[in-house]
């Protein structure tokens, strides 16, 4: 932390220099924590409120009657760009619709009380939406967020709640949220991120995979090595050689060590154009019966092995000596299909 606050001195001593710190508005906000300070939370799991919970802080030094100190108002990323485009006087071109957000201008200056009334985030296709009284996880369970709206931790499920006109107030909340989901629900149907490689018979190995080596069933192991031939083509293996993937290609447990302490770590190899489609879970075990996923870093390292493939490596947040989980496994998941966003540029 003061590590961080140094650096931001830098910025604002070097403001002061240039004398713009009073025709300067900072910004600052942040990734999600990680699993060890966000206990488990981080990595922009979608899954709860934390995942996707990010600080938010505003320092405009030259601006009059800027709002003061902390606030609890519901407020997302898609705020900042309409923010910084009515700071600096652009006007987004009539008939723009792409514009998520709400400019946080109005509030910040006084002007309005209210910013918005619910907050919206997502991932692949996952969705999370909350107003100041209610919260759906991005795994649809609803919670009863009205009585501490600011505490992001201890909420009681809308569906543990007795009957009666409390929990009636939160459904019609609810009832309100709900219809908006769809509006986004456009990862499958609409999404700009990446398609995954052609695949025309659905079964999760590309095209010019099959092409090359012959239809294959992903269930089959048609070399006998012990490796389906879905893992065969992500792990970057070749489905008619027993000695490929080799066993460093593969899943495997790796010590790692570094400045931040001992990890026990999953290794793996997969295919670059896999993309994000092709969702990687990894779940640790204590004793290998029961699997889960807090613990476990989501996001890993990858690191390209310049032949098509890259290398993945996974590690439990914890400390090795520390740590309950001793297992790793990973899953794939094949991807569901996809169209291309249709762009309408109406900006030229
Ligand atoms: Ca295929
Ligand atoms: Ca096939
Ligand atoms: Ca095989
Ligand atoms: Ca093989």
């Amino acid at each position: 932390m003061e590590y961080l606050d140094y650096h931001m001195w830098q910025y604002v001593e070097k403001l002061k220099q240039m004398g713009e710190l009073e025709n300067t508005v900072i910004i600052f906000s942040a990734d999600n924590g990680t699993q060890d300070n966000a206990g488990n939370f981080g990595k922009a799991r979608i899954t709860q409120q934390q995942g996707m919970h990010v600080p938010l802080l505003i320092y405009a030094p030259g601006v009059k009657n800027l709002v003061q100190g902390r606030r609890i108002i519901q407020s997302d990323f898609t705020d900042v760009l309409p923010t910084l485009a009515e700071v600096m006087g652009f006007d987004f071109p009539k008939g723009y619709d792409k514009l998520d957000g709400k400019s946080l201008w109005p509030y910040l200056t006084g002007k309005s009380k209210h910013h918005r009334d619910w907050i919206y985030s997502m991932r692949i296709d996952a969705q999370m939406i909350r107003n100041d009284k209610v919260l759906r996880d991005g795994q649809g369970t609803w919670y009863d967020v009205n009585k501490r709206p600011g505490d992001y931790h201890s909420f009681t499920k809308l569906d543990d709640l007795p009957n009666g006109e409390y929990k009636n107030m939160l459904l019609t909340e609810k009832a309100k949220l709900e219809p908006k989901l769809a509006k986004f629900n456009l990862y499958n149907t609409d999404s700009e991120a990446p398609l995954p490689p052609p695949d025309a018979d659905g079964d999760g190995i590309a095209d010019w995979f099959e092409e090359k080596h012959g239809p294959l069933n992903p269930k089959e192991d048609s070399d006998g090595d012990g490796v389906d031939n879905y893992h065969e083509y992500v792990h970057g293996g070749d489905p008619k050689d027993p000695k490929s993937p080799t066993k460093k290609q593969l899943p495997h447990l790796i010590e790692v060590s570094d400045a931040q302490g001992e990890y026990l770590a999953l290794q793996f190899d997969r295919l670059e154009e896999l993309g994000p489609d092709y969702w990687c879970v990894i779940e640790g075990s204590a004793n290998g019966k029961q699997w889960t996923t807090d613990g476990v870093m989501q996001q890993h390292t990858r690191r390209s092995n310049h032949d098509g493939t890259e290398r993945i490596v996974a590690r439990i947040a914890a400390d090795k000596s520390k740590a309950n989980l001793k297992q790793l496994r990973l899953t794939v998941h094949k991807p569901k299909k996809r169209q291309p966003r249709k762009f309408v540029n109406l900006l030229k």
